[in-house]
């Protein structure tokens, strides 16, 4: 099984942890972004749309990080811990992979994305959209809850994690919120947990290599 992503890209950490909480063995190939790497014909006849991360399993080409953690959880997650099977349970860890790939891209994402890559978007919009979805629908939902769904981590919480935590990167401090802070503690305190690179921890160790 193969896994192209690259260390700063919170959507591949989500792939990359749960093969790593699930143990299953994997190689993990990094796609050289800054080079283009992900828009050359070899990669685009993997993913169409040119984005990390892809998973590949024998016949099986993957090309979306949620989809990644479905199939991983049900391939090898055979007490279905990761992702419950009855239909509240299935579809509540729905609705925060559908976060995590719509709201949390649109505000933390993009406010790490525009101080750590130059991108061109709306800084104060960024910020605006991460300040209600932490006060309107994370920090609410997580004071008196230890996990997003039910009383243990599932593919919610690692979907979710990486922008939430990585915003820092963007110059955005995350004290205002006790609860949000106590639920990374407990993700990244999960058994076989991945860590995701810090920013600029990133950037010094090229400057050093
Ligand atoms: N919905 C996709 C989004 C993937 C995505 O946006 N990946 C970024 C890196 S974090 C990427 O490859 N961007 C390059 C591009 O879009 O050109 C997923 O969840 O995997």
């Amino acid at each position: 099984m193969k896994l192209y992503g690259h260390p700063l890209s919170g959507n591949a950490h989500r792939a990359l942890t749960l093969l790593s909480i699930l143990g299953v063995d994997h190689e993990s190939i990094v796609v050289n972004l800054p080079a283009g790497e992900h828009k050359q014909p070899d990669f685009l006849a993997m993913n169409p749309l040119g984005q990390v991360p892809v998973l590949v399993d024998g016949d099986v080409t993957l090309r979306d990080s949620t989809a990644i953690l479905i199939y991983l959880a049900r391939k090898f997650d055979t007490a279905n811990y990761w992702l419950p099977t009855d239909a509240k349970g299935n579809a509540q860890v729905q609705e925060w992979l559908s976060t995590a790939v719509n709201e949390i891209m649109q505000g933390p994402f993009v406010v790490r994305a525009i101080k750590m890559f130059g991108a061109p978007a709306d800084l104060d919009a960024a910020k605006a959209k991460s300040d209600a979805l932490f006060t309107d629908l994370f920090e609410p939902h997580l004071t008196g809850r230890d996990w997003l769904v039910g009383d243990h981590a599932t593919l919610a919480d690692l979907a979710c994690y990486s922008y939430i935590a990585r915003i820092t990167d963007g110059d955005y401090a995350l004290d205002a919120y006790p609860a949000i802070n106590a639920w990374l503690a407990r993700v990244e305190a999960i058994d076989g947990f991945a860590p995701m690179v810090v920013g600029a921890d990133f950037f010094a160790s090229l400057k050093s290599e």
